[in-house]
Formats: C-alpha cells, structure tokens, sequence
C-alpha cells in the first residue's frame, strides 16, 4: 500500500490547513522560545468513565485536567531565572459538519474525521494582556516569559481548556489519530523550525478514521516497550499507522513543508515523497527537538466482569493484539490497544524528556475526601484561609489529588483544581462565627 499516491496523501492535509488559515501564508521570526502543541482526543469512547461505580469523571474529564496540569507547570517552570516565551495552540477531533449540512443530516454517524484547532482562532484571544501576543505567520499565541505572561497561561489553563471540557465527546465521534498526530508533527516543524517543539496529547488510543498516508491497522505490541532500531519498521509492524507516523516523523526535518513558498514547498513534497518511498530504516533518527507529552486514559478490563465500556466491547476481545497480550499477561488487559500503549511508551523513551503518564480507571470511592463540613479541607470546623493555603499549595493545585492531596478534592473527581475551589469559596466562612473573612477571588 505504500505507493506513492497515498504517500502524496500526507501533504494534502497540509495544504488543508494553509487553505484553512491554520498553517501560515508567510514565514516571519519567530517570536517564541518553544512551540507547544495541545492535542485532545474527543472521540466518543472518551466519554467512558474513567471510574468504576459511577459514571463521570469520565476518560475526558482526566484528559482536561490533565492537560491544565501541564499548562500549569508550564506556567511555574523556570529555565534558570528565567520562563521560557512559549507559542500554544489546542486541537482538538471535532465534528464540524453540521453547520454545512441540512438539519435532518446534522448528527449523522461519522462524521466526525477532523482535527481542528480550537484555540486561538483569532488575535483576540491571545490578548489577556501583558507581553502576550498572537503569531500571525503561525496562527498560535506566544506567552511571554515575564510574569505578565501569567494571565494567558491562566487564560489558557482555566477558560480554554476549562470551555473544551463542556464540549462533551458525541456518540459517533470518530478517532483520526493516526493523521492528526502526522498533522501536529507537521504543524509544529513549519511553525518551530529548529526551536524546541513539545506535542501534548491526550488520548485513550484507537486510531479508527485517518485517511491519510499516515494512517494504516494497528501494529503489535513491541517487545519490552523500546524500538529495535536495529530492524526495517523498528519492530513495528511494517505498514502499521505507528509505522507510518514514525517514518514521517523521522524525515520531517529533512522535507519540511514551506508555506513561505509554494515554488520550494512544491519541491520539498516532491522529494519528501520519493524519500517516504519504503519502511522506516534502522539508521533513520528521530528530530532531536520535538518532545512529546502522551497522557493515556484507559481501564484494565477483566473478562470475569466485563462491565462497562470499553471492557465489555466485543471487538476488543476477538482483537488479535490483545489476545497476544492475555497470552502473556493473563486474562486481564488494557482497553487501549496494546499495540498503541506500547508505542506511546516506545516513542516517548526515544526522544528528549519525553513522558508517558498513564490514568487508569480507578474504584469512584478510592477519590477525594468526603468532609463533615463541605470546603472545611482541614476539618477545622471552619472554612476559611486555612484551607484555601492547603488547596493551593504547590503539590496541590493542578495536581492529581493523591494522598495528601485529597482532602482538598472537594468533588472528588481526582483533581484539584476549580472546581474544588468552587466549592470552598461557596461555603467560606461557615463555621468560623466572628472569625470569618471576606471571600477572596477564585485562585488561577
Ligand atoms: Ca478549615
Ligand atoms: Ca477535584
């Protein structure tokens, strides 16, 4: 399959996205130190909970919080003395069809294949003020590193990323992301050049509608989670999505897209294609600047009680990795491919401070503290300043809510974020009679 039409396929969404105005018409400096590209899989299976008991926090609520941890500690994070300028923009899969389709197709099935970015859309959403600014030849916003910059990364972490988790996953919501990381990789070698170049994806895995060059089935698992560099295909399964997103991520540097100029790019796709002929081979390096963030939702499924979704679904019992895998590990298994786990895990091992996290489903009781007093994270007896001091503390706020952490997961999804300090401020001041404060502003 690997001709050379459906080579010439991988920069067709390219030139979708120029024409779309995502991708630049022109190259100028480039204003930030590094270039961060926020990706969010919003496919249906996303919505599955990511508890067991109840039914939210769903996989989607983790991937939200989970991406405002990063924007976080991107926020905190000193190069020395000194933070870093920083382009972002979030992608995110997104049905966009129904404003161009009669009402009674509106809601069809599948209809959901794009990836499209969410954020900024306009200059205006990068001005939250201070040294911030919108990159035209881009189409990201650069925050600047000195601390006026933190009102946009607040920007960024708590209306942003806060809004896209109301966009709740639909029920025909297609998974593109074989093409959509090809896209993102693409997109952060035309807007980053040779600056440092960090993907953040959130995602339960299943690649189920890329069309492109970059699409393909599902490769097996790697042994011991690692490429065997040494092997055609890296002990990929040769002709897999995995394949073919690394082999394209492999020679991005060398064929960059040139949307300064159509003469250039137009060659540049040209060699690009001829060079993406074959399988990724063993003396082929991965681009030393791109880093990446795979932030993985799934549960461990056990066929003994096959309750709720993924675990129950059939499909996913007959499919042949993962009957490889039960070979090996018992019955029980990962409802992401295991093939997918284990690339993520191969792909981040092989470049720079690169990170898997892995959030599994987890028991709904195991999370957050219930309180006598709603807010009263200390159990004082009063809600006040005291508890406020704990819930934004550095260990705490925009953290995974472990122990001790918590006691201030106040709706006790696993966080602590907001929507804790939600409630405490609601409830500030009960119980601390003349004692009591003004209520201070939501903390960011
Ligand atoms: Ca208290
Ligand atoms: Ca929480």
């Amino acid at each position: 399959m690997r001709t050379s039409r459906r080579l010439a396929a991988a920069w067709l969404p390219v030139a979708a996205l120029v024409a779309a105005g995502i991708l630049p018409g022109r190259a100028r400096a480039q204003a930030a130190d590094e270039y961060v590209l926020i990706l969010v899989d919003r496919s249906t299976s996303m919505g599955d909970s990511a508890v067991s008991g109840a039914t939210t926090p769903a996989f989607y609520d983790n991937a939200i919080a989970a991406a405002q941890n990063w924007v976080h500690q991107d926020k905190l994070a000193r190069k020395g003395d000194v933070r870093p300028s920083r382009a972002y923009a979030v992608w995110a899969f997104l049905d966009d069809t129904c404003s161009r389709c009669p009402r009674t197709v509106c809601g069809c099935p599948n209809t959901q294949k794009n990836v499209k970015q969410v954020w900024p859309l306009a200059a205006g959403d990068c001005s939250a003020g201070g040294s911030s600014s919108y990159e035209t030849t881009t189409g990201m916003c650069v925050i600047g590193g000195d601390e006026a910059g933190d009102k946009l990364y607040d920007l960024l972490k708590n209306k942003v990323l806060a809004g896209l988790g109301k966009q709740r996953p639909g029920q025909h919501s297609n998974t593109p992301l074989a093409e959509s990381l090809c896209l993102a990789v693409e997109k952060l070698q035309a807007a980053a050049h040779d600056k440092p170049k960090l993907l953040l994806l959130e995602t339960d895995g299943g690649d189920s509608s890329s069309t492109s060059a970059c699409s393909g089935y599902g490769s097996v698992p790697l042994a011991g989670d690692a490429f065997n560099k040494k092997n055609e295909g890296w002990g990929l399964t040769i002709g897999s999505w995995q394949e073919n997103f690394l082999r394209r991520t492999s020679r991005i540097g060398r064929f960059p897209p040139r949307p300064d100029d159509p003469t250039a790019s137009a060659a540049q796709e040209k060699a690009a294609i001829t060079f993406g002929r074959g399988v990724l081979l063993p003396a082929e390096k991965l681009p030393a600047t791109l880093q990446l963030r795979v932030d993985l939702h799934y549960a461990i499924c056990d066929p003994a009680s096959p309750s709720s979704a993924p675990c129950g679904e059939a499909d996913r019992l007959a499919d042949v990795p993962a009957r490889e895998l039960a070979e090996k590990t018992g019955p029980k298994r990962p409802s992401i491919h295991p093939g997918e786990l284990s690339f993520f895990k191969a792909l981040a091992g092989a470049m720079p401070a690169s990170t898997v996290r892995e959030f599994l489903r987890v028991p709904a009781s195991s999370l957050g503290v219930k309180h006598k007093l709603a807010g009263d994270v200390n159990d004082s007896g009063c809600v006040d300043d005291a508890d406020l001091q704990i819930m934004t503390g550095p260990e705490v706020w925009f953290q995974r809510a472990t122990a001790p952490a918590a006691a201030a997961d106040l709706n006790r999804d696993g966080w602590v974020n907001q929507k804790d300090a939600a409630i405490l401020l609601s409830t500030w001041g009960k119980g601390c009679g003349k004692s009591a404060t003004k209520k201070p502003a939501m903390p960011e």
